[in-house]
């Protein structure tokens, strides 16, 4: 047998009776149980192993494919990955799903019991960690050549247990039944140091020897990432934290001091143990530096290892790489590619700067400036000596460039310096990552644009032609297609075929159907059975959805103002014909947020005083459904009626929620705000209910002494609901949320609400008549195909990586 042709790959199963003799071959011989005594998670794992067996195949093909054409490669860097659960999309980017649930059923099992077995690995928070799995989704689906690098957290992002005491949180011990989707790599290991002191090197004045006190090392594993309807499948690896074996004192364990035997080892360990670890103490802050310095070193090891297995010269180098750093998490590449290239490598410091800058390129998440990230001077001398010295090289370097462009401008290179020098020394990492990049992008029209007005606006003086935009996107596959099986089907027919689920925009198409009587009815019966089965309130209410992380600025707070306001009106005139309305949150709050936490403990406080009234609750209900998530995601989005993105203007980057809810049908109420502005663009002004303050208007109300007692004042209604806040009925934390807005209203709730209840009235007065809200609801999926994840990377592979896709052929 020739190896290099065809690598004696296994023949795979495609009818139904070899897919189960493939499962059943996995049942014997990698759980070693039998169809008798086969418990569910028997099943589970061996047909998770069948189904993975499928896309290895493809995977094998892949990588000799993307070898052979010597590309210039993406690396995707992040510290978060949201995946979600994994079978049900590898079923149905393998095409395995109708072989799969035959041969489940012969065992004596539904494909629906088995997905419950299904974990999802929680690796990140919010919005940007799911915008990297999108990503890199849509990555394999263009046949982009590409790998995902982040950390395998032993422990995800917490468990949300909620109470009338408000969020609580437990761990996630995510892979506790272990993982069946993953392949160890321990070959690829890697070690990486922390510590230590660095020494020059007798005649030279830009190497160092950098002698660490501490190694760790980080070992791979990683994940299949198929693309949808083409045969690549990508990778994602994740690095675990391993002691070395010599970090176990054995003779210290032979004299009973079993804690102390395993401490080193425990502490090296640590660094992949959770996600975001508390950073309320100093150890907890450099844990997480720890975290981010583990992810960049393994990575651009393995990418130079790459790199060198083709024996090319360090100048093709960012001919053949470039990597994207998914917000400044990972920003320390860019002084390890330095160390790496002049240290290790011994390329000159000019060459090596001419490298590094080609090779990385930018994303920012973010305009709050508390979540710019910085890191003191003195935690980086200690933990990362040498890179430090780079970062004052680089800095002096690029400082002399600002000075030259703009001579005496001694205000401007404090701004712009890579150290903040007061009222702390501290690293400014969106400056290092602005200075060591080709490319910086925002991820919404507004946000590159007051990125560039704004937080970053000295660079983009400097630099114009550095910055851009990529509007962020959505799997079309797993937030439709899979998310809502029903509505897939129904566009699939109405489409004529199903190709607009790897070609979004083909939804234009069901514009024509918005005036079709039968078509809305049908749309508006999949609505309704998306709501049964989501049981989460009466089918036939409006179902009012506000599902995303919990923070002042989303202003979950407003939509609470709104609830109060509906529940005193309902009360005043009981008799009147009110629409009846079941208002969903559902979203974590980072555990020592305070103010967030207070929150969502008052929004259980208020959903248990209404359900237990019995004049209001007939039409209003608020329900929290615990533990938002993925999975939880694709049950909620398919039946929402509305969609709230009620953010302060200006300070949502993007959101990518208001696209998963749009493409489903759900009208949006929403301020403009990050990507609402585009989604109202694109599915008009008459499908989407506006209100608020825009950014430049909330900015000057802040700069123009903005006091809230002012429309408190004002506002019958709005002091009523703040009055009832103040007066304890809804405890402590009633009083908390409200003296927060009295007092200063950072994010302008106040200003909104007036404003915000009009629109509400408008919701209202559609709802009440269903052919015209179906006609919106149709509207908003036509036109939501630009909000497509494959349109994303098309435009970071046209704009920004500058690269092609690289088809990888069919199995013959
Ligand atoms: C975020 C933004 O807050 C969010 O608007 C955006 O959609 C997302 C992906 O670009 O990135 N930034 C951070 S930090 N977390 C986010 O979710």
């Amino acid at each position: 047998m020739d190896l290099r042709q065809g690598i004696g790959l296994r023949k795979l199963g495609k009818t139904a009776d070899e897919f189960q003799q493939d499962l059943l071959s996995n049942l014997y011989y990698r759980r070693g149980t039998t169809v008798e005594s086969a418990s569910a998670r028997d099943a589970y794992e061996a047909l998770a192993q069948t189904v993975r067996d499928h896309l290895a195949e493809r995977r094998a093909r892949t990588a000799a494919a993307q070898f052979a054409s010597n590309p210039r490669w993406v690396y995707y860097l992040s510290a978060e990955y949201l995946l979600g659960a994994q079978l049900e999309q590898n079923l149905l980017y393998s095409g395995t799903g109708d072989l799969a649930a035959e041969a489940v059923k012969a065992l004596g099992f539904g494909l629906e019991d088995l997905e419950d077995l299904d974990v999802e690995p929680g690796l990140g928070n919010g919005g940007l960690g799911r915008l990297a799995a999108c990503l890199v989704d849509s990555l394999a689906t263009r046949d982009i050549p590409a790998v995902g690098y982040g950390i395998r957290y032993d422990l995800g992002i917490f468990r949300q247990v909620i109470t009338e005491e408000g969020q609580a949180e437990l761990p996630d011990d995510w892979a506790f039944h272990g993982n069946p989707w993953e392949f160890p790599a321990p070959d690829d290991r890697q070690a990486v140091g922390f510590y230590g002191h660095t020494e020059p090197i007798p005649g030279s004045t830009t190497r160092k020897v950098w002698v660490p006190g501490e190694v760790v090392l980080g070992e791979p594993s990683h994940m299949l990432v198929p693309g949808f309807g083409t045969e690549t499948v990508n990778i994602i690896r994740l690095w675990s934290a391993k002691a070395s074996e010599a970090s176990f004192d054995l003779s210290r364990f032979s004299a009973g001091q079993y804690a102390e035997a395993v401490q080193e080892a425990v502490r090296a360990e640590n660094i992949s143990k959770v996600l975001y670890p508390d950073d309320s103490t100093e150890l907890g802050r450099e844990l997480r530096l720890k975290q981010q310095y583990f992810l960049v070193s393994c990575s651009l090891r393995d990418i130079v290892r790459r790199f060198r297995l083709r024996n090319e010269g360090w100048d093709t180098f960012a001919d053949k790489t470039v990597i994207q750093l998914n917000d400044t998490h990972p920003t320390i590449a860019i002084p390890e590619l330095m160390r790496l290239l002049v240290d290790e490598y011994e390329v000159e410091w000019e060459q090596a700067w001419e490298i590094t800058r080609r090779t990385f390129a930018y994303t920012c998440h973010t305009l709050l400036p508390e979540a710019l990230e910085t890191w003191p001077v003195r935690m980086f001398e200690k933990l990362l000596p040498r890179h430090l010295e780079i970062i004052y090289l680089i800095n002096m370097l690029f400082l002399r460039e600002v000075e030259a462009r703009f001579p005496g401008d001694h205000d401007r290179l404090r701004r712009m310096s890579i150290i903040q020098e007061d009222p702390e020394r501290r690293v400014r990492m969106a400056h290092l990552a602005v200075v060591g990049t080709e490319a910086v992008n925002g991820v919404a029209e507004l946000h590159s644009k007051l990125l560039r007005e704004t937080v970053l606006d000295d660079f983009a003086a400097l630099w114009p032609a550095k910055f851009q935009n990529v509007t962020n996107g959505v799997s079309p596959r797993r937030f439709i297609k899979i998310a809502n099986p029903r509505l897939s089907d129904l566009i699939t027919e109405g489409l004529g075929d199903d190709s607009w689920v790897g070609d979004l925009e083909r939804l234009a198409g069901l514009e024509r159907l918005a005036d079709d009587a039968s078509f809305r009815e049908r749309w508006q019966a999949i609505k309704r059975a998306n709501k049964v089965d989501l049981a989460a309130g009466d089918p036939d209410s409006l179902t009012d959805v506000m599902i995303k992380r919990f923070h002042e600025y989303k202003r979950q707070q407003l939509k609470l103002l709104h609830v109060i306001t509906l529940y005193q009106r309902i009360r005043q005139n009981p008799a009147a014909d009110w629409v009846p309305r079941t208002v969903l949150f559902a979203g974590k709050a980072a555990p020592a947020y305070h103010a967030a936490k207070d929150i969502i403990r008052l929004i259980a406080t208020i959903a248990a005083r209404i359900e237990a009234d019995p004049v209001v609750s007939p039409y209003l209900k608020v329900v929290f459904p615990s533990n938002y998530n993925v999975t939880l995601a694709e049950r909620i989005i398919p039946a929402a009626d509305l969609s709230e993105q009620i953010s302060l203007a200006g300070k949502e980057a993007s959101g990518t929620g208001n696209m998963k809810l749009a493409l489903n049908g759900a009208v949006t109420i929403g301020t403009l705000d990050g990507a609402n502005i585009e989604i109202r663009a694109r599915v008009g002004e008459d499908n989407f209910f506006l209100f608020g303050l825009d950014a430049y208007e909330a900015a000057r109300a802040r700069i123009n002494g903005y006091q809230p007692r002012h429309f408190y004042e004002r506002d019958e209604e709005l002091r009523a609901a703040m009055d009832t806040l103040t007066s304890g009925v809804f405890g402590e934390v009633g009083r908390r949320v409200a003296d927060s807005l009295l007092g200063w209203d950072e994010y302008l709730t106040l200003a909104d609400f007036r404003s915000y209840l009009e629109c509400q009235e408008q919701v209202e007065k559609s709802w009440r008549d269903p052919a015209r809200w179906t006609r919106m609801s149709i509207l908003n999926t036509a036109h939501s195909g630009f909000f497509s994840s494959d349109r994303t990377v098309a435009d970071y592979a046209a704009r920004i990586w500058r690269v092609a896709p690289v088809p990888v052929p069919r199995e013959d």
